[in-house]
């Protein structure tokens, strides 16, 4: 058999199992896996490297506008290069609608940026803020058969939010066509009423962000979408979750068979509360919603996503610059309140992880594979094309070098946001190859992808990777009445 590319000699890791093998690669495929290859038409010596499927980023923030009307750094190319700098194959960013948008224009337009310049391929999720009838019944149905197959909702932010009715019309939307309901879970009265007091007595740098950002609303939120999840039966996706207490709601609710997801990012692992308290406004490098919380809120994160209870791992790249353009709108003066929320991280996701984790024996490396690839895939509808490492499925790897040592510095990242919260940090391990399907995008030499390159991914119904009750919610509502 002839082979486009070869990668031979490797230690190779699934979800599952860790063995010694050689991948042909033809026509973008994994073609064979097999003990001993011959060489192909290129050929990678991976002895002494670590190949894992590449990294798949499901929550990333990129060439949209934030609630609050402020433009990210990244476009869809500086995004994806600096993805596939940090190991990452395959994006999924957010068509984000904004109340009155019309939701086909929002998407044409969003997949038209990504269509020019991506290097590498992702899926694009809608963010939901209108969710109109005509937006229930006819345009989501529309996305979910054009391959986009998960909706972000917000509980918090005056220009975002849903109320509780409208969750539930989009999880009865989501279950019937075949979708994933992605939730941001912060009560927004909370922290408007206590935003409003710290603001009224002065309390305004950075730090307040987090005390504003309660750990109760996250709790509360939580708590209360999972209820709503339980009446209408339908599963559903947390994100970026930071707060011990929510971990322990959605532990809960699992164990009961509620079909509850939950991701976690950088941040809450790698940071706490005490990185934003720094003086005048450098602490908005490290501010996001929610925001790192104390070092018991981030053993519990650890512990979650070693264990299980959280399933995924991704960035929430919300990349904005330390200047009037996203994290200073009013210079000096700017309060917690007008600056933009989000932490970049696209690059030094799986790096972050991989040194902290696998490196110190915290965590296996077949779940590293887990949380930061083959979950995202089966999850968000790419597996197997995406997420793994078996034939028939797309070549995109990632070869690392598990002994390469990097200090984290914002000149060597690839990224437009000119900072990272982890500046000086040093890291164990490190991806030197990235592979999309069959194409060197990045080696020791650098960048060798086209812009326009990467390719829209149509995906599937999501596949839940949480053991789910047989026959659902007896109790439902949805299911006694209305199915
Ligand atoms: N939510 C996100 O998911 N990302 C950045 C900011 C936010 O509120
Ligand atoms: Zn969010
Ligand atoms: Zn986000």
């Amino acid at each position: 058999m002839n082979f486009d590319l070869t990668i031979r000699n490797g230690r190779l890791s699934t979800d599952t199992e860790t063995f010694y093998a050689d991948i042909g690669v033809r026509d973008g495929v994994i073609v064979a896996i097999e003990p001993s290859l011959p060489a192909g038409a290129s050929d990678i010596d991976a002895k002494g490297r670590w190949v894992l499927p590449g990294g798949i980023d499901s929550h990333c923030h990129v060439e949209q506008l934030s609630g609050m009307g402020m433009m990210c750094a990244d476009d869809f190319y500086s995004a994806t290069v600096s993805a596939a700098f940090g190991g990452t194959t395959t994006i999924i960013p957010f068509a984000a609608q904004h109340r009155g948008n019309h939701i086909p224009e929002v998407v044409a337009d969003y997949s038209k940026r990504a269509a020019d310049k991506a290097v590498i391929d992702y899926g694009i999720h809608l963010i939901l803020a209108d969710p109109t009838e005509e937006a229930l019944n006819t345009h989501l149905p529309e996305l979910i058969r054009n391959g986009i197959t998960s909706f972000k909702i917000y509980m918090t932010y005056d220009r975002m939010r849903l109320d509780d009715y409208q969750i539930l019309d989009v999880l009865e939307v989501a279950d019937r066509e075949g979708a994933l309901v992605m939730v941001h879970a912060e009560n927004n009265d909370m922290i408007r009423w206590i935003a409003r007091r710290l603001v009224e007595r002065g309390l305004t740098a950075p730090k307040y962000h987090a005390v504003a950002h309660t750990p109760l609303a996250e709790t509360e939120a939580t708590n209360r979408v999972i209820a709503l999840a339980e009446l209408a039966d339908v599963p559903l996706l947390i994100v970026h979750v930071s707060g011990l207490e929510a971990i322990r709601v959605i532990h809960s609710s699992q164990a009961l068979g509620i079909p509850i997801h939950a991701e976690t990012c950088p941040q809450y692992l790698f940071l706490t509360a005490e990185d934003i308290d720094l003086p005048g406004t450098e602490g908005a490098k490290f501010c996001c919603s929610p925001p790192p919380r104390d070092a018991a809120s981030q053993n519990a994160v650890w512990e979650a996503l070693i264990q299980g209870t959280l399933q995924i791992y991704s960035s929430d790249h919300a990349p904005y610059r330390y200047d009037e353009s996203g994290k200073l709108p009013k210079g000096e003066a700017t309060t917690f309140k007008d600056m933009a929320n989000g932490v970049p991280g696209i690059e030094v996701r799986m790096p972050l992880l991989f040194s902290e984790a696998v490196m110190t024996g915290r965590m296996t490396i077949e779940r590293f594979v887990a949380v930061t690839s083959t979950n995202h895939a089966r999850t968000y509808g790419m597996y197997p094309k995406k997420g793994g490492i078996t034939v028939g499925a797309d070549a995109d790897l990632a070869i690392w070098n598990p002994e390469k040592r990097v200090v984290i510095s914002t000149a060597m990242l690839h990224d437009k946001v000119g900072y990272t919260p982890y500046e000086g940090r040093e890291v164990r391990g490190w991806p030197e190859v990235v592979i999309s399907r069959g194409r060197i995008v990045v080696d020791p030499q650098g960048l060798h992808a086209e812009p326009g390159s990467g390719q829209f991914i149509k995906r599937g119904t999501p596949e839940p990777v949480l053991r789910q009750r047989l026959n659902g919610n007896p109790n439902s509502v949805m299911r006694k009445y209305f199915s």
